[in-house]
């Protein structure tokens, strides 16, 4: 028996809080499925196109064959993990305003469809990582070499350049 989960975001883009996540995820599933989704709060600053490439890249390469990492376009997350055959979702918490957020939306995919969410703790050293964090420092000249990939940082530059120009 194949044990599937899916870890959603918005990966707006990838994280080393984000791959911390999906690393442990790996560990206790056979497969990760990566969902790359629409968070109607919030604005994308980079295509989907460009965050799947970013988060493929990110992966160490002992995970790629077990990480599959894939956009779904206006769909719900339970839909997606139908699509996927995925029991359960995996997410990170960074604190308690990510457990009130997360709280109502794991029970409303559990009330959907069944689907049960896993928390992990996030990573002490990587608590106060976010995506919009890493964008605001980043464009106002800070240093996020420690929170992102390489590759990421080469995309912030290159969005930073596109700005001004
Ligand atoms: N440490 C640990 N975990 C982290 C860290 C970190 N530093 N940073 C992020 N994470 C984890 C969190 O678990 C977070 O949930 C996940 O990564 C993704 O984070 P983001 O910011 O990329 O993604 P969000 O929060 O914008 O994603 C929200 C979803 C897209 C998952 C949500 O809106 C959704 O499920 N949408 C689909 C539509 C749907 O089904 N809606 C109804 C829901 S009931």
């Amino acid at each position: 028996l194949e044990r599937r989960c899916v870890c959603p975001g918005s990966f707006d883009p990838v994280t080393h809080g984000h791959l911390d996540v999906v690393r442990r995820a790996a560990a206790l599933f056979d497969e990760v499925v990566v969902a790359v989704l629409h968070n109607p709060a919030k604005q994308g600053s980079f295509p989907v196109e460009r965050r799947l490439d970013l988060v493929r890249r990110s992966l160490e390469p002992d995970l790629a064959d077990r990480v599959r990492v894939e956009a779904f376009a206006d769909t719900l997350l339970v839909d997606v993990c139908r699509q996927v055959g995925a029991g359960a979702v995996v997410k990170g918490l960074r604190g308690g305003t990510d457990f009130a957020y997360e709280l109502p939306m794991a029970r409303m995919n559990r009330h959907l469809s069944g689907v049960e969410t896993v928390f992990l703790p996030a990573d002490p050293t990587l608590e106060h990582v976010s995506s919009s964090l890493v964008k605001e420092v980043h464009r106002y000249g800070g240093d996020v070499a420690g929170l992102v990939p390489d590759v990421v940082l080469a995309a912030l530059e290159e969005l930073a350049r596109a700005a001004d120009g």
